[in-house]
């Protein structure tokens, strides 16, 4: 193999797992290549720690705009950026609000990774090696019970599901058709304080921080008593390279093989906080989804054997690297609302 550095490129690299993940190629000395979607406000914020403008010499991460709803922007991005590497983390990622917007999901989760794998098989086809990550997700086992691993029925149960199953067998097709290295990791839920803040757990942690700090007085649920397998994000995109990185491609389940309600979620977390939640926790139906996954855990029996993975941090230090992040962040809001300025009200509103 040759000494200069491997580069990789990654869709949805400012999303949580975007960023972790580039954090990790860096740290391995690779250069990285990331899609970001214009928008008229920053988006780039969970990157914030690791930009150097490309200008600054020594700088590995450059950023592109582009979408997966828009094949030409990726092709040229892959011609580009030239990757060993591509990651398919791109995604509208909140099962709730795939139902309200079920076929925007369809096309970004299901067709987007269609144009993504066309893109890398022209690229290839023209003589480029290349090995390509799939993002899938435990949804898509979705009304199977538990334990769920690799040999489990798909069952799934939102519009975001139904596009990420169909991602799956395509991303299956493409390497079985045209014989490329495609890897399915079949993720379940991953965590950490850079979580989009609709997603329960950082909805919690969030809310309960602010509470306690005097800044909001109600946190608004649906669904308490569905039960995910939750680790640590950091962690699995570890497992996201190390498939890349096997001489053979294959399908993978990731989890901690741990699952907990989200009652449980609320109990550390507000023990943690010093706070009875049932005291501001109410219920609200927008909350609830038509179709529920209610009960995740995975077998990662063979990551573990094939890969070498496993997770590190446990449950209740998941729970706790959130709650002090957040109650950081909501001291600094206090401190802004004492010197006078406006304070944003956060979590009544959003799904
Ligand atoms: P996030 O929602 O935090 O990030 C999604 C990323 O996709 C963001 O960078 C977002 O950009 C980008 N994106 C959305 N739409 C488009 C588009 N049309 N074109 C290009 N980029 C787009 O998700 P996570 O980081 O948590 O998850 C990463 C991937 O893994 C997703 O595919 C998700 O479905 C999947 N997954 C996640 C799990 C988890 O527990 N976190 C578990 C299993 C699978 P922007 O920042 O502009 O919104
Ligand atoms: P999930 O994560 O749907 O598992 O998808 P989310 O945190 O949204 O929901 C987990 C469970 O909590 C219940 N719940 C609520 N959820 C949200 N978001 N907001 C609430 O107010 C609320 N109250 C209760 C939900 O009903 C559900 O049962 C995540 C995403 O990252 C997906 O992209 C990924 O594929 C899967 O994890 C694995």
């Amino acid at each position: 193999m040759s000494d200069s550095p491997r580069t990789a490129l990654i869709t949805g690299i400012t999303g949580q797992d975007g960023s972790f993940l580039a954090e990790l190629l860096l740290s391995k000395g690779y250069i990285v290549h990331g899609v970001v979607r214009r928008a008229s406000t920053f988006n780039t914020e969970r990157l914030d720690a690791i930009y150097a403008d490309p200008h600054q010499r020594g700088a590995r991460l450059y950023l592109h705009y582009g979408d997966v709803a828009d094949g030409a922007s990726l092709r040229k991005i892959l011609a580009h950026s030239k990757p060993a590497e591509v990651y398919n983390l791109a995604a509208q990622s909140h099962v709730r609000v795939s139902f309200d917007q079920a076929e925007y999901t369809a096309d970004v989760v299901g067709t987007g990774t269609v144009r993504i794998l066309e893109a890398v098989r022209e690229y290839a086809e023209a003589g480029n090696a290349v090995r390509f990550y799939q993002a899938g997700s435990s949804e898509m086992f979705g009304a199977s019970p538990p334990p769920q691993g690799e040999d489990t029925p798909f069952y799934p149960r939102s519009p975001y599901a139904v596009g990420k199953v169909a991602a799956h067998w395509f991303a299956k097709n493409y390497r079985e058709a045209y014989k490329l290295f495609i890897c399915n990791g079949i993720l379940f839920n991953h965590e950490s304080p850079r979580r989009g803040e609709t997603f329960v757990t950082r909805k919690i942690t969030r809310a309960l921080t602010r509470i306690k700090l005097g800044l909001q007085e109600k946190l608004y649920l649906g669904n308490l008593d569905s039960r995910r397998d939750w680790g640590y994000a950091g962690d699995f995109v570890e497992a996201m390279w190390l498939m890349l990185q096997q001489a053979e491609p294959d399908d993978y389940v990731v989890a901690t093989g741990e699952s907990h309600s989200i009652r449980e979620f609320l109990d550390i977390a507000a023990d943690r906080c010093k706070l009875d939640w049932k005291q501001f926790v109410e219920t609200d139906p927008r909350y609830l989804r038509p179709t529920e996954v209610d009960a995740l855990c995975g077998d990662a029996s063979k990551a573990r054997t094939k890969l070498g993975w496993s997770p590190k941090v446990s449950f209740p230090d998941l729970v706790a690297m959130m709650v002090e992040h957040d109650f950081e962040l909501a001291r600094q809001e206090r401190t802004l609302a004492e010197a006078g300025h406006v304070v944003a009200a956060r979590g009544l509103s959003h799904r």
